[in-house]
């Protein structure tokens, strides 16, 4: 089986062939347990994906990227986070948002359109906002990153960015400044094959992970669809900026199933053949496998994680249904400490008043 095309080039680390089968040292420092835990979250973050393109469809949600393809990529970086690291997403990034421990709910409410700031506390589950403005989390998280070193802090910071965003002048300013300033900032792009409707090819002529040398740190390339070989990278990227040694640019190779969002129609840019045969790639099917066939879990256990994600979805699917919007005045308030008399007639006029 062919690769997608944006995976050409340098082969990418790798501990578990698509098949399942290990290619490499598969004991990455994780326990059985914590094992079994990153296939629940990504069970769970599947399921969770495809609740909300229905909660799109049915008009519960006004507009959602999802993710499917990508849960090994997500799940496996945020879960080499520690509780102090920080983590900075852009919109597409609701499977790490649970490994932090963001509740659904309330990250929803920004896809709702109930909230359009901040729907969850950033600083709770040291989860940055959602960030639709392409790149711009980059230097937010550099700065973070920045931040935490000055006040003495061993934690770092993670950027998620896409192929496109890395085209961005924002990626640039932001990994430059952070190779210079030694901040322990990871990059973690993932390359997903598509920014929007325009392809890896026609976004960059170079491997992204190359851009790290001439940026003077060091860049990774890893099967972004194999959850141990992610966890890996990411792990030694953060020991990296926990011992003061700078940043670590990683390219995740994987792919997006999905159209770009619910506002978009993939099958006008790209074959939908092509995405079926991509399904070979699946992340989560490589990972049961390899999981089932060591005796880490047995098929029992994977079928409990499908029936508590199922019971689990339904839950977070009622919660965002029964969330109501916020009131109007809210529209109004945190904006001027003393509202000129244009917004207080405004105010009085939508309010009723
Ligand atoms: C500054 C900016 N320019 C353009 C857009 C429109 N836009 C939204 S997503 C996107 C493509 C992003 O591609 P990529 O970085 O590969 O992330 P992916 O969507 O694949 O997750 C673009 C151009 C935007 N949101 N912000
Ligand atoms: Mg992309």
């Amino acid at each position: 089986m062919d690769a997608p095309e944006h995976w050409a080039g340098t082969p990418p680390d790798r501990i578990l062939a698509p098949d399942g089968t290990a290619v490499g040292e598969t004991d990455v420092g994780l326990s059985d347990e914590q094992l079994r835990d990153l296939l629940r979250h990504m069970v769970r973050a599947r399921r969770l994906d495809r609740e909300c393109m229905a909660l799109q469809r049915q008009g519960q949600l006004t507009v959602y990227p999802p993710f499917e393809g990508q849960e090994a990529a997500q799940v496996g970086s945020a879960y080499a986070l520690g509780p102090e690291d920080w983590a900075f997403p852009t919109f597409r990034e609701l499977a790490a948002a649970l490994v932090r421990g963001v509740d659904p709910v309330r990250y929803l409410e920004y896809h709702r359109g109930s909230w359009h700031g901040g729907p969850y506390d950033p600083r709770a589950a040291r989860f940055g906002p959602i960030c639709v403005p392409v790149a711009t989390q980059i230097c937010h998280a550099v700065g973070v990153a920045m931040g935490l070193r000055m006040d003495g802090s061993d934690a770092c910071a993670l950027a998620y960015f896409g192929d496109g965003s890395a085209s961005e002048g924002d990626f640039h300013e932001g990994a430059n400044l952070a190779a210079v300033f030694a901040a322990p900032a990871i990059l973690f792009c993932q390359n997903n094959g598509w920014a929007i409707s325009v392809p890896t090819s026609q976004q960059t002529v170079g491997e992204i992970w190359k851009r790290g040398e001439g940026l003077g740190m060091p860049g990774v390339r890893v099967d972004g669809n194999d959850v141990l070989a992610v966890y890996r990278a990411t792990a030694a990227a953060v020991a990296r900026a926990r011992r003061g040694e700078g940043p670590t640019l990683i390219e995740a190779l994987t792919y997006r199933l999905g159209p770009h969002t619910t506002a978009d129609d993939a099958s006008r840019y790209r074959d939908e053949d092509d995405v079926e045969r991509w399904r070979a790639f699946d992340p989560i099917d490589r990972f049961r496998r390899w999981l089932v066939s060591t005796g880490v879990a047995d098929e029992a256990f994977v079928a409990a994680c499908e029936d508590e994600a199922g019971a689990w979805v339904t839950e977070v699917r009622e919660g965002v249904i029964a969330s109501p919007p916020p009131p109007a005045e809210w529209m109004f308030d945190w904006v001027y400490a003393d509202p000129p008399a244009i917004l207080e007639r405004q105010r009085a006029e939508a309010l009723g008043g």
